[in-house]
């Protein structure tokens, strides 16, 4: 039996959807964030030496790093419909977008995180015009640029067909529906982006992303606005943190 180690609000809720879509019987184990720190609790150090989610287990076998553990269930469960055969140029492009989605555009939504931590940080009054040059320098000389080119890109990736890789769902939209659903709420999708934000409304549209809300329990990452952002969350007023 699959467990996934589900962490509120977090990277997690991909898997949550990619169980879904394959159909397979899993149990969830739900974690909550510190929240004063919005950190994964030390138990999830018991599971894998890094303590962060997702992570799965699957009798002796443990995987976790999401873009693996897509891998592994496609790999266990697929039948051929969410990962396109090897050799084809959907297989090269859909290798691509799974990479991509953490190792090139999710630093910069994490980076985006930290700055806003430190601009609302509590701090002597004396210091806080310093360290908002420094945020403010640090997206103007180097975030901002970066995200706006990244989102441009996934913009044009997304002329020729409706998901990433063509007009089939793969499991790498499914790694690239958190990357911008973090972009919605870190950056503004609508109007300069409206395949990006078409893709977020076809990706909340389909069953199995509803049913791994309702499995996972309350999901919202627009914290610092204080909005409920999707179906299945009861966020609170006490629950305002963004999350990575
Ligand atoms: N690249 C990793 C990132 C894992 C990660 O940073 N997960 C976050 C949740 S989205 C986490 O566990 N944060 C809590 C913490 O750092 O304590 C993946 O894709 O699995």
């Amino acid at each position: 039996m699959i467990v996934l180690h589900h962490l509120e609000n977090s990277r997690s809720q991909r898997i949550l959807w990619l169980l879904e879509e394959l159909g397979v019987h899993y149990e969830v184990k739900r974690y909550e964030r510190d929240p004063k720190t919005g950190l994964a609790p030390a138990e999830l150090l018991s599971i894998h030496s890094l303590g962060k989610s997702p992570v799965i287990t699957d009798g002796e076998i443990t995987v976790a790093e999401s873009g693996a553990i897509v891998e592994y269930l496609v790999d266990k469960y697929d039948d051929g419909k969410l990962r396109p055969a090897a050799g084809t140029p959907e297989r090269r492009a859909y290798t691509y977008w799974l990479h991509y989605a953490e190792g090139t555009f999710m630093p910069f939504m994490v980076l985006s995180l930290i700055l806003r931590r430190i601009d609302n940080a509590p701090m002597p009054f004396f210091i806080k015009p310093a360290a908002r040059r420094i945020t403010a320098g640090v997206r103007g000389n180097y975030l901002d640029r970066n995200v706006r080119r990244n989102l441009e890109f996934m913009e044009e990736a997304l002329e020729s067909s409706i998901w990433f890789v063509s007009d089939a769902l793969t499991a790498a939209d499914i790694q690239m529906g958190f990357v911008l659903e973090c972009a919605e709420v870190r950056a503004e999708l609508r109007p300069d982006y409206p395949k990006l934000a078409d893709f977020l409304a076809r990706m909340r549209q389909r069953p199995a992303y509803q049913a791994a809300l309702r499995k996972g329990g309350p999901y919202n990452l627009r914290h610092d606005e204080g909005e409920v952002s999707h179906q299945g969350s009861n966020q609170g007023p006490n629950q305002r943190k963004e999350r990575t």
